[in-house]
């Protein structure tokens, strides 16, 4: 039957989720991404998950980061546009960049947040007031999750729906748990993190599993271990974000988002193997394994 339940993520699943281009459309059908991320030290991840999302299918990407970082951001992004906002003297978001972004929140479809941000006291306080009150669909993944380690409770004081992209060891600290407790047991704990945060939960890792609050779980089928090299998590956020703007509910932009990066990496790694992949040959192959899924 097709009801709640698990369910290993197929390309024919994932193909009739896949949004089309109408013959007239324009980049405001593809929804607006707006990426809060980044610090000094590690403005490579939220430029990664800006250009995930171009290459995922967004009609527009902003790229929010640290205000003495947006000309780097600008220079590495072509295609995506971006903003600078106020940061500590240790280059982390500071909490007034929530006043300065507020105003411009209309203009965007979905937020992802968390990329390369850090964890500075300031930067954990705008996070979490951001989740409180932003009224965006919220992806929230990397120090956008652990702003809430041992504090899991708190994701539920929020108005807007939300999807979280933990690794193991994200998750473990979410929970206030050692990573290995997790191992024999991911799918259950992506099943009750997600009805108790009401929030669609990306546990990540060889066969990630997606699990919506209202019981639908998916297990994903693609992907390999060369995927295990830095910011390919990043990649994935801008994947999902980018999914959700373009009109998929949650559970399927989380779910496609994790089979077509996945798939981006088998195809990485047929060309040049595992061991040598980066993260930015996910964002050359993404448009690739779109063509093979839709
Ligand atoms: P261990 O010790 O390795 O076994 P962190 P991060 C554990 C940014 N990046 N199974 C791991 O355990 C990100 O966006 C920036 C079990 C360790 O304890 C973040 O903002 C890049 N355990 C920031 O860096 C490229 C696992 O979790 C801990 C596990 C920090 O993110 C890189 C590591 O987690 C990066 O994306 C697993 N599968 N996976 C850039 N170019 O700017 C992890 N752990 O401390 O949150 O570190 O994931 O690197
Ligand atoms: P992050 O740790 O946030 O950079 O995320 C790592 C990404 O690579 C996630 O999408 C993982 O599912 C993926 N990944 C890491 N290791 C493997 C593996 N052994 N097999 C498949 N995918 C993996
Ligand atoms: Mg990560």
């Amino acid at each position: 039957g097709n009801g709640p339940g698990r369910y290993y993520l197929t390309g024919e699943m994932v193909r009739s989720w896949l949004p089309s281009r109408p013959p007239t459309a324009h980049k405001g059908n593809f929804g607006h991404v707006l990426v809060v991320g980044g610090s000094r030290g590690m403005i490579g991840a939220a430029c990664l998950t800006a250009a995930a999302a171009m290459r995922a299918g967004a009609g527009l990407v902003t790229l929010a980061v640290p205000r003495s970082w947006q000309e780097i951001a600008a220079a590495k992004l072509t295609e995506v546009m971006t903003l600078g906002l106020p940061e500590t003297p240790e280059g982390q978001l500071s909490c007034a960049a929530w006043e300065s972004l507020k105003p411009l929140l209309p203009r965007f479809t979905v937020c992802a947040l968390g990329p390369g941000l850090g964890r500075h006291p300031e930067t954990v306080e705008l996070v979490k007031r951001m989740v409180a009150e932003i009224d965006l669909p919220l992806v929230l993944d990397a120090d956008g999750i652990n702003a809430f380690a041992g504090e899991a409770h708190l994701l539920k004081r929020r108005s807007s729906p939300l999807i979280l992209t933990p690794h193991p060891g994200e998750m473990a600290r979410l929970l206030g748990v050692k990573a290995a407790e997790l191992a024999d047991k991911r799918v259950e704990v992506a099943e009750r993190a997600a009805r108790e945060w009401e929030a669609v939960v990306v546990l990540k890792g060889a066969r990630t599993v997606v699990a919506a609050p209202d019981g639908y779980t998916g297990i994903n089928s693609t992907g390999n271990p060369g995927m295990a090299t830095g910011g390919t998590g990043d990649v994935l956020t801008g994947v999902i974000a980018a999914l959700w703007a373009q009109g998929l509910d949650p559970f399927r932009a989380a779910a496609a988002g994790v089979y077509l990066h996945g798939l981006a990496g088998d195809l990485a790694a047929e060309e040049k193997g595992e061991a040598g992949l980066v993260a930015g040959d996910l964002l050359e192959k993404l448009p690739l394994a779109w063509r093979h899924t839709a």
